[in-house]
């Protein structure tokens, strides 16, 4: 039975006035129009919940299980109407009331259940696996205050919890409920559901797994608490404090808890439809999001033999044809390597089952690097996941091109078969429909609705490239989400922005491999132009967004730097008439929904090779912004896509990058000694000036990281980088030719789909 014939829900649409009425009564007593906001919120999640709840699931002989420590899911209400195909007729309802759904929005607290790109992918791809009606669920963690909320005090980052889970919630609690030995320490645990509606769709599940015990008085100032007590903090952090032994032991303990319980609930639901588990891949198919979830595949195989009565080869035979695993990084440090002893210590029971893997594996191939148990004993989780699974894929072309050529190479020569690509995408659900109706609204009248669908029908924008009718309107659309930005931010940050301005924006987790660093020069050097006189025709407003992790000392002093900025520029007379500064504090997904659709320039800015993907280039361009970006991950097949005159690329390419940490050549001092405009820019973090501002250990310690290490090679580019920028804002005067930038990207955006990405994962993995 199709949704579209699903009566139950038919009733329920048909009678939403009166639901929301009935609801009003039962938990508050009271008609509509003496609801609060925040009461009026709740009474339509709860209707909003009960017609997930009598909609139709997507059934299926196999269903793709999508493992994941991250699902960052951002606000659920516009979304879940939008795709139940209900959001107008609610909107119009509340209207009668005085009220609308983007005021009750601000009433609904904001999910973090994760950092950043990973998780935030996660989230698109569970909209768009139930929006496909394919069979799929997502697994993960219910972290009760999720990532940290970032406050600024003192122009430096603090952490605060993030108490997300109110009485009502998105939340459903379950019966289902299994133990999970941690050797033989038990804990119970508890499932949460959060139903995933499709898009016209049938709707699936996000299965949340909770602890019992779990104690929200044990967190005392900020998120410290005592990281001993297993059964009390479980889950009420995600990733806490990695700076110690003691977070790193959790971190474990979470992964297998999560991956324990996902183990267990696969196998009950393969039991309740009478499968043969010697047929499991069949039936389910295990997508291993990052080296987070890889536990999943010695326990699976653990179970196997100890209560299923497989041997050890057919138990790994099963598994790995049901094993598939997704890399998101080059980086060798977030590359997750555990101690044995840190593993013995957690789960005793698991270190037969991987000293098998690593034995079978040592037994057939004597190259070092493809070893599961290296010479210092720590277990190398992705090197289980591509020996015992059956997909290894990258998250967009150029980066898994450099898995198979350089990091993963040993493993490409034994199973050139495994890998392959499959470019990320988004969600336009979100990230068009839902964040910028007016747009959407404007593309449905120009080019029909069928891009809603399918999402390449954006090219028919093409035709209109020369319009001016129609490149004026995409223009005065970008002004208005500039002005509701300003609104917002005036209000939030207490900060006021000129929407004349071009808007330049960076958002995306703090790293020294994205670069911040290099944007915070550019500002410098613009300041100082300005203060010799050089002033810009027209004022530029510097906007970033961007969480560090608590024990990442140069990233807290890079947010430092740049908040140090916004005072010396926002405040100098000479200057602020012409550039602003805005680093926004908490950036979440809530933010993005705000900063994407107002943004001028996306700078997209990793060192070449360092990037896996990105996916905020994605959001920009499909919401008409023109990206400034380097030769690294998915803005490579963005350049591809709109052509050279279409992007600005800078920055040496990712084989002379590599090329330099081959041969360890890279040496920042000699550019910051070449080049008098470096010199400046580098040198101004330690001025008279700065120092007045900021704190004295920050700066220094960032200046000497820049001069005498800089592995992430800023100064290597930053020349580059001011040339193209400042050729960027003259090209923005020439208004005719950046409107048509604008189209060309909006109209170029579709590939970037995740629809066609999961088309793609199911046609070539998952076979669903
Ligand atoms: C692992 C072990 C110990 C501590 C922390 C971690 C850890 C936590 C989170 C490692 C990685 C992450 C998150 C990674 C991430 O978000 N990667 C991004 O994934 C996106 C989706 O594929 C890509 O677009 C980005 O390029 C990539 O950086």
């Amino acid at each position: 039975m199709s949704a579209q014939t699903n009566l139950q829900k038919d009733v329920l649409v048909l009678n939403l006035e009166a639901q929301l009425m009935e609801i009003a009564g039962e938990l508050y007593g009271k008609e509509l129009s003496l609801l609060s906001d925040s009461e009026l919120y709740y009474v339509v999640l709860l209707l909003t919940k009960r017609l997930m709840k009598v909609s139709d699931g997507n059934e299926g002989e196999k269903k793709v299980y999508y493992i994941s420590a991250e699902f960052l899911i951002g606000k659920l209400l516009s979304n879940n109407l939008l795709n139940l195909g209900v959001y107008d007729k609610m909107n119009a309802i509340l209207e009668k009331y005085g009220k609308s759904l983007s005021v009750l929005e601000e009433a609904e607290p904001e999910p973090s259940l994760g950092n950043g790109g990973l998780g935030r992918l996660a989230a698109c791809f569970l909209d768009s696996i139930a929006s496909l009606g394919l069979p799929g669920d997502g697994i993960g963690l219910n972290y009760h205050f999720g990532l940290f909320k970032q406050v600024f005090k003192d122009r430096l980052q603090t952490a605060e919890k993030n108490d997300w889970i109110e009485e009502h919630s998105w939340l459903t609690k379950t019966d289902v409920s299994f133990d999970v030995y941690f050797g033989k320490k038990k804990v119970t645990s508890r499932l949460y559901d959060i139903d995933v509606a499709g898009y016209d769709s049938g709707v699936n599940k996000l299965h949340l797994f909770d602890i019992e015990s779990v104690d929200e008085s044990i967190v005392e100032e900020g998120i410290t608490f005592d990281k001993e007590e297993i059964t009390k903090n479980l889950t009420l952090f995600l990733y806490p404090d990695d700076s110690d032994e003691a977070g790193n032991l959790l971190r474990i303990y979470q992964q297998y808890f999560m991956v324990s319980n996902a183990a267990q609930l696969i196998l009950r639901e393969l039991r309740e439809k009478k499968y043969d588990l010697r047929k499991m891949y069949e039936h389910a198919v295990v997508q291993i999001n990052d080296t987070h979830p890889t536990m999943i595949i010695p326990e699976l195989i653990r179970i196997l033999v100890e209560e299923k009565a497989f041997t050890m080869d057919e138990a790994i035979e099963v598994v790995s044809k049901t094993c598939a695993y997704t890399n998101h990084t080059i980086l060798a440090e977030a590359l997750e390597k555990w101690p044995l002893k840190y593993l013995e210590k957690v789960v005793p029971q698991l270190i037969p089952y991987i000293k098998e893997l690593d034995k079978r594996v040592a037994a057939k191939y004597k190259d070092p690097k493809v070893q599961i148990i290296d010479k210092d004993n720590r277990v190398h989780m992705a090197h289980i996941d591509i020996h015992y699974g059956f997909s290894v894929n990258g998250v967009a072309a150029i980066h898994t091109d450099i898995l198979k050529e350089t990091e993963l190479n040993a493993f490409y020569q034994l199973y050139p078969e495994k890998f392959n690509n499959k470019t990320n995408g988004i969600t336009f659900r979100r990230w068009l429909l839902s964040c910028n109706r007016e747009l959407a609204a404007f593309l449905s009248s120009t080019i029909g609705d069928g891009y809603k669908k399918d999402a390449d029908k954006l090219e028919k924008l093409l035709e209109f490239a020369d319009d001016e009718e129609v490149l004026n309107q995409i223009a005065e659309i970008k002004m208005n989400r500039k002005k509701d930005l300003a609104a917002y931010v005036e209000e939030k940050e207490g900060i006021t922005l000129n929407p004349d301005s071009i808007f330049d924006i960076q958002i995306k987790r703090l790293h020294e491999y994205k670069r911040q660093q290099m944007n915070a020069l550019y500002i410098i050097h613009k300041y100082l132009e300005i203060k010799n006189g050089k002033k810009p025709v027209r004022p530029i407003t510097f906007i970033f967004g961007a969480k560090a992790a608590p024990a990442y000392v140069i990233a807290q002093d890079i947010i430092h730097l740049i908040l140090v900025l916004q005072e010396i520029v926002n405040n100098d007379p000479d200057v602020s008439p012409y550039m602003t500064v805005l680093m926004v504090e908490n950036y979440n997904v809530t933010y993005a929904e705000k900063l994407i659709p107002a943004c001028d320039i996306s700078e997209q800015i990793s060192l070449a090779s360092k990037e896996a993907s990105g996916t905020g280039n994605m959001k920009f361009m499909l919401n008409g912004a023109v990206t400034l970006g380097t030769s690294d991950g998915a803005n490579v097949e963005i350049h591809e896509l709109v052509g050279d005159d279409n992007i600005y690329i800078f920055g040496e390419k990712s084989d002379t990058v590599i090329e330099h940490y081959a041969k360890a050549d890279y040496v920042s001092k000699d550019y910051y000694k070449k080049s008098k405009v470096i010199k400046r820019a580098v040198d101004f973090i330690v001025s008279k000036q700065a120092l007045k501002v900021g704190h004295k250990e920050n700066l220094q310690r960032l200046y000497n990281e820049l001069l005498n290490k800089d592995w992430f090679m800023t100064l290597l580019d930053l020349e580059d980088y001011i040339k193209v920028k400042d050729q960027m804002f003259a090209d923005y005067e020439d208004r005719q030719m950046w409107k048509k930038m604008m189209l060309v990207n909006i109209a170029k955006a579709g590939f970037f789909s995740s629809d066609r990405t999961i088309a793609e994962y199911n046609r070539d993995i998952w076979k669903l």
